[in-house]
């Protein structure tokens, strides 16, 4: 499968790299202390640190700031007129108008004029030893054909397509037809069930959906079309699906299938780039909330594609000729970002990781880091604490010495981790950046890089903030807290590139969950620690929404599932802390008085109906069945409790005088007993 475009691209847009080189002789000739740190920081008077440019980025400047480096690093078919055009208080955000932009232009044809032999794709492949290397020029004659089938088919600008699909040079080639041709992509991650699928691809309004035969991921094999066909029988709008071919194996292929190397290997290399205004739409992307139904968070040409470049360039120092190795599904925002976009707007290697951390031994990332020479690895506590468990022989029998920078994203790093990656995996010559972010900053925004030269960097904080981002922590009054070695909740005080506009098809949620909580500010949903010496660490969410293995899913969504089960009265879905997976789903649940089933039978069904409607990895580890649930007079859950309860912190178990009954404590804390004795003798 995977065409190999051999032909030499004659195609290249005359818009590419002129502003990008003047701009640079002009700043070169300045001379400046930061410069050589970073081109366009030149013009900025009195600015001779990097955190003397942070702190430029967040002042009244932060336009300037904003500007000189969209001009430096994007191309731009025209140049945008105002810098930014923000009111966080209504949700309106907006940078870069007047400009338009093609970012499959910016991630490839501008390459493919200056190294069209550099390689841009590496696909470490489920099989071990069999990665496939993708230049650029191949990549862009990839990405004009399956541009060229999708406007055949009738895509056009403004409509979304969904993409099913494992990590692949497919997926991502892909993904940048759809902004070639101006349409927006829905990467829905291939670990969903068809459930999920279909409710995404409706919610999104796509009318055409790419996957393939099957998925090969830790040698086992699954059947993502099949999962498709079910998807789709309940998604009228769809009239294509294109199908690509992973395996040798068939697959039924309907009137509405097309198989898609077979046409493409048709299609024209040469693909006309829409010219985009800077807020069209390039992407949405589904994550979880606090409510049964997730969204689709939007995010924007420029603005998100500079960001996801200036982070990949200076968080992770990235230079030209590196191999970047971020080990993350292209169905997160993290792929999207640090495996597809940001990489490829700098003219990076990028690694697409199609395997797991254990296939076929723990071993294989850095056996992988050995052969394919990666010198950025970035990846998630929950693998590094898996693999730590290993011992440290799997990782010291292979050459890391090509690693420069080692990453962390997805959910707090614990010490032991970060100890055990920066010593054992780094030898600790590596610095680790612990970087947080969320799927609606686009970005990283907190991150102990880039700093001065040498500044110290704390285990498992996050610590400071990226150029344009101003965190500040609030109290429970919603007043700004000032003061450093406080904790309160995360919002960030003012707008910046990467950030989502809103939700698609209800811009109303987006302004209610992250406009509103405090007025003029963006509110992250995670509680954050400002130490003494004024660095961040991340606490957790603030909401109901839990953290299991760097995947975020909704207490109600799992609820919502196991409710609907005929014997369920009701239930109380919590995370508790998991050795592994940082968090695991605890289930309350409440039977209907008519119901007369097994309990055992009963967790089976709850579980693989959570595993059917959403994905395996929301399935509860642990369901306790309760005669009721703890609530306060006026019938709200109260999830402390429980949460408290599960932890074992049976002495904080607070104020309870809210409760409508608090007998039922006890019963719930005999029950969890119960269910760990009967865990432990089995
Ligand atoms: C990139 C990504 C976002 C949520 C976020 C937070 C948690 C991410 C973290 C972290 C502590 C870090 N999170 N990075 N918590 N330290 N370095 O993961 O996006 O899937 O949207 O999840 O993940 O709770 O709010 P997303």
């Amino acid at each position: 499968m995977w065409l190999r475009c051999g032909r030499t691209s004659n195609y290249f847009t005359s818009f590419s790299c002129r502003v990008f080189r003047s701009r640079l002789d002009v700043l070169g000739r300045r001379g400046c202390k930061t410069a050589a740190f970073m081109p366009e920081a030149a013009g900025f008077e009195g600015v001779s640190s990097r955190s003397e440019l942070q702190e430029l980025s967040v002042s009244r400047s932060s336009s300037s700031f904003w500007a000189a480096v969209a001009r430096h690093r994007l191309s731009w078919i025209s140049p945008f007129t105002t810098v930014q055009d923000c009111d966080l208080s209504r949700g309106r955000i907006k940078w870069f108008e007047g400009g338009k932009l093609n970012v499959s232009v910016n991630c490839l044809d501008r390459h493919v004029h200056t190294c069209p032999d550099r390689v841009a794709l590496i696909w470490e492949r489920d099989e071990p030893g069999s990665e496939v290397r993708v230049t650029y020029r191949q990549l862009l004659e990839m990405t004009c054909r399956v541009g060229n089938l999708l406007r055949r088919h009738g895509v056009k600008r403004g409509d979304c397509v969904t993409i099913y699909m494992p990590t692949c040079p497919l997926a991502v080639a892909s993904m940048l037809a759809c902004a070639r041709i101006g349409a927006a992509h829905n990467v829905v991650f291939a670990g969903f069930s068809a459930e999920a699928l279909s409710e995404r691809i409706r919610d999104a309004q796509s009318s055409v959906v790419i996957t393939v035969n099957q998925g090969v991921r830790g040698g086992k094999v699954t059947e993502l079309k099949r999962t498709v066909d079910e998807a789709v029988q309940s998604c009228p709008a769809v009239r294509r699906v294109f199908v690509a071919m992973r395996t040798e194996a068939a697959v039924v292929m309907t009137a509405r299938d097309v198989a898609m190397e077979e046409e493409m290997s048709t299609e024209d290399t040469v693909c006309e780039p829409a010219a985009m205004d800077s807020e069209d739409i390039l992407f949405l992307l589904y994550t979880s909330g606090s409510t049964g139904k997730p969204k689709g968070l939007v995010h924007t040409q420029a603005g998100y594609l500079l960001y996801a470049a200036l982070t990949h360039r200076y968080v992770f120092d990235y230079h030209d000729g590196d191999v970047f190795g971020c080990v993350a599904d292209i169905g997160w925002i993290t792929g999207h970002s640090y495996s597809v976009y940001g990489p490829l707007v700098n003219g990076g290697t990028t690694v697409l990781f199609e395997s797991t951390p254990i296939y076929p031994d723990p071993g294989r990332y850095w056996e992988m880091v050995q052969r394919l020479k990666i010198n950025q690895f970035y990846g998630a506590p929950t693998a590094i604490r898996l693999l730590l468990k290993y011992g440290d022989q799997w990782v010291t029998k292979y050459d890391r010495s090509s690693l420069k920078t080692l990453g962390s994203v997805g959910e707090p790093i614990n010490t032991e981790a970060w100890e055990w990656y920066y010593s054992v995996v780094g030898d600790r010559r590596c610095p680790v950046v612990d970087t947080w972010w969320q799927t609606e900053t686009g970005g990283i925004c907190i991150a102990p890089r880039p700093s001065d030269p040498d500044a110290e960097i704390v285990p498992g904080m996050a610590m400071r903030p990226f150029f344009g981002i101003k965190p500040v922590l609030m109290d429970t009054e919603g007043k700004v807290v000032t003061s450093n070695n406080t904790s309160g909740a995360l919002c960030i005080a003012q707008p910046w590139p990467g950030m989502a506009r809103s939700i698609h098809n209800n811009h109303q949620r987006f302004t209610e969950t992250y406009c509103q909580p405090y007025p003029g500010y963006f509110y992250t949903g995670d509680g954050a620690y400002r130490s003494k010496e004024g660095y961040y660490q991340i606490t957790g969410r603030l909401d109901d929404v839990i953290n299991v293995s760097g995947h975020r899913i909704g207490t109600a969504e799992i609820e919502d599932v196991v409710n609907q089960c005929s014997a369920v009265a009701e239930s109380a879905v919590i995370g508790f802390s998991h050795d592994i997976k940082g968090q695991g789903v605890y289930a309350f649940v409440v039977l209907k008085k008519s119901a007369d089933a097994q309990e055992s039978d009963l967790s089976r069904q709850l579980k693989d109906a959570v595993s059917k409607k959403i994905a395996k990895y929301a399935c509860p580890d642990h369901i306790q069945i309760v005669k009721r649930l703890p609530k306060t007079r006026s019938g709200k859950i109260m999830r402390r409790v429980l949460r408290k309860v599960v932890e074992r912190e049976l002495d904080g178990l607070g104020d309870l005088s809210t409760l409508d009954d608090p007998a039922v404590v006890q019963e719930i804390i005999d029950g969890h007993a119960e269910l760990l004795r009967k865990q432990q003798s089995q």
